[in-house]
């Protein structure tokens, strides 16, 4: 049976676009994913409020206390959908070799077929919502525009804080024919006549799928974040990454951020670090009260998309218009802009909730509360936890909050000409040999260092505690073509600047004999952020090492903090032995990557190990 384009909800009636190719493309999905309606969505508050109520009325949504959390609702996953899926998720270039080692490949004949038949009434007993969305701010032009059909209203509801969508997307659409990326979305659960439905509808088989040459997007089996906001990691990170390489620019998985020195002076910075290292705590940083006069602006937390303007400078948006964090370690302590921000109009995803209708998780409050249901929906007590091991909230519990409502929010950060970039900061948890902070000499060795980047896993991650993982620019899951082209990209951009940014790279996470943090981390992280800035102005010092450029102990500002020379002379330390063994284990990217390589990374290299 042919459903009826004209939505059967009452809300939107006939399609809001003249856009024939899009109205053909959805006639076309709904001829395959059988669904029992067709929803047009608006972006309306009216709209919004109907999606919650319904999901409230399906056990997807609790609404939490109205007094402490207004606005906020509550969703508990199944527990075997609670994160991206990596090895469901595939480019599908027409070569393997356009993927490369370090992405799942398929034929995309093959996989068009076997989506066919994942997706052949698929969406039976469900609505299909058809979702503009915009990333970046309507109309921008360094914007992009995807339309993602899916059958999940939470998806919708999530969509909304995270993107621009609705009417104004679909007007930007119809005003010159707008190139759009096709995203299909599917939770992979019809239902049968009568058949009723479940809190969180999702399928065992899981496919994350990407066509990087039609820019198109499949996503089945899945109601999570990552794997079903299809606008984030797989539109504004795999997919605009090939369009980036294609057009010139760059989709990174960065933070964005402005420093705002005692003069007004504003200096913005983008910076990539891989997961567990605080990168949404550090796009909010608060600065230390004794820093007077020094303030920090949020402009994005997890993607950068950053282009060279008509002078050569690189100018940066942040394509989304939300924050998708992880709950647990999140405090007034670690970060009370994040803690402001989700205080209203928030979506909260397999933390506690507690019996006040409210949430927790790990590390919000020192104390937790006496009892609570947990993220699987079972009672826990601080007892009960101790005695199972288990926490209250899932490692990955999200919140989901505008950014609109962040304290920190830049008052350019929906500029349409986006933000100029002065510096690019790498990042990675390391206990041993990389220094606070360290200053590349160029651009070629500020892209050696961002290549060779990584994190020791910490618990949460899978796998050894404390090896190093290679992520060069946080992108290994992200990047939606062979690393090693990706690489020779980052070489490639320097050609269109008239002035390279410069590069320097973090470690928040440097360790004692003792196994003691060195550093005290987060609102003092302002220090390091101030001297990149006065390093970027050419007003701070610097002593050389073989590894690059970095601070003495009288070129940081130690104003209100008491910090021993000596504990900063062992943060600072560039042990050659321990970097000797550091360069040799850089060796197994190249081996991984290397006819795809760069050749100015083998002479970064071959340069850094004569320096040594
Ligand atoms: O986010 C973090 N940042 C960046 C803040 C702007 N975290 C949390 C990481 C997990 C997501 C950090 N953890 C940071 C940091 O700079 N540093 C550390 C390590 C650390 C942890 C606790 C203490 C000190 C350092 N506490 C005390 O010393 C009392
Ligand atoms: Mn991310």
């Amino acid at each position: 049976m042919k459903p009826s384009i004209i939505a059967q909800e009452g809300i939107s009636s006939s399609p809001p676009t003249t856009n024939k190719h899009l109205i053909r493309w959805v006639e076309k999905m709904a001829e395959l994913c059988h669904p029992d309606s067709i929803h047009w969505v608006d972006g309306s508050q009216a709209e919004y409020d109907f999606l919650c109520e319904r999901l409230v009325a399906v056990g997807t949504f609790t609404r939490l206390n109205e007094e402490q959390w207004p606005g906020c609702f509550y969703a508990r996953s199944v527990p075997g959908d609670v994160a991206r899926v990596e090895d469901r998720t595939f480019i599908c270039s027409l070569s393997r070799d356009g993927a490369g080692p370090t992405n799942n490949w398929e034929d995309p004949f093959v996989m068009r077929r076997r989506l066919k038949q994942l997706f052949r009434g698929c969406m039976q007993g469900r609505t299909m919502y058809v979702l503009p969305f915009s990333m970046g701010p309507v109309g921008s032009p360094l914007s992009g525009i995807g339309v993602q059909l899916t059958d999940s209203p939470y998806v919708v509801a999530q969509m909304r804080i995270m993107a621009r969508i609705g009417a104004p997307v679909f007007a930007e659409i119809d005003k010159d024919e707008k190139r759009v990326v096709p995203c299909v979305h599917s939770v992979g659960m019809p239902l049968k006549p009568g058949q009723p439905d479940v809190p969180w509808p999702c399928n065992e088989t899981k496919y994350i799928v990407h066509f990087p040459e039609t820019r198109e997007i499949w996503s089945y089996g899945s109601g999570y974040g990552g794997n079903a906001l299809l606008s984030k990691k797989c539109f504004a990170l795999r997919i605009a990454s090939n369009i980036a390489r294609d057009e010139g620019w760059m989709a990174e998985h960065m933070l964005i951020l402005g420093v705002e020195s005692p003069e007004g002076e504003k200096t913005y910075v983008a910076a990539a670090f891989p997961s567990a290292c605080g990168k949404t705590n550090f796009a909010m940083l608060l600065p230390p009260k004794a820093m007077e006069g020094w303030k920090v602006w949020t402009v994005g937390d997890d993607i950068a998309w950053i282009r060279p303007d008509a002078e050569g400078r690189l100018r940066a948006i942040n394509p989304e218009a939300g924050f998708f964090g992880v709950a647990p370690g999140t405090s007034v302590n670690t970060n009370p802009a994040a803690m402001a921000t989700l205080a209203r109009n928030a979506i909260f995803t397999n933390v506690a909730l507690t019996p006040d209708g409210g949430v927790w998780w790990e590390g919000m409050t020192d104390a937790p509360p006496a009892e609570c249901q947990d993220w699987r929906g079972e009672r826990w007590t601080p007892a009960i936890g101790r005695e199972t091991g288990r926490t209250a909230a899932h490692p990955n519990g999200r919140f989901t909050a505008p950014a609109a409502q962040c304290p920190t929010m830049d008052p350019d950060w929906e500029s349409p000409q986006g933000v100029p970039i002065s510096a690019i900061i790498f990042g990675g948890r390391r206990s041993t040999t990389l220094p606070l902070v360290y200053q590349a000499f160029n651009w070629s060795s500020g892209v050696y260092i961002g290549a060779t980047m990584g994190s020791e896993t910490t618990a949460a991650a899978a796998g050894a505690l404390g090896k190093v993982r290679r992520d060069p620019m946080a992108m290994l899951p992200f990047c939606g073509y062979h690393m090693g082209d990706y690489i020779r990209h980052w070489i490639k951009m320097q050609r269109e600047l008239a002035m390279t940014p410069r590069v320097f790279h973090v470690n928040w996470f440097r360790r004692d004999v003792q196994g003691r943090f060195l550093w005290p981390g987060f609102s003092e992280n302002m220090r390091v952020l101030r001297w990149i800035v006065e390093r970027v102005h050419g007003r701070a010092q610097g002593r050389e090492t073989p590894i690059g450029w970095v601070p003495r102990y009288e070129d940081i500002d130690w104003t209100g903090l008491d910090f021993p020379r000596s504990t900063f002379d062992e943060l600072m330390a560039v042990e050659r032995a321990a970097w000797r063994k550091e360069v040799i284990s850089h060796e197994e990217l190249f081996i991984d990557l290397h006819e795809h390589l760069p050749p100015e990374l083998i002479y970064e290299r071959e340069l850094l190990i004569c320096r040594l």
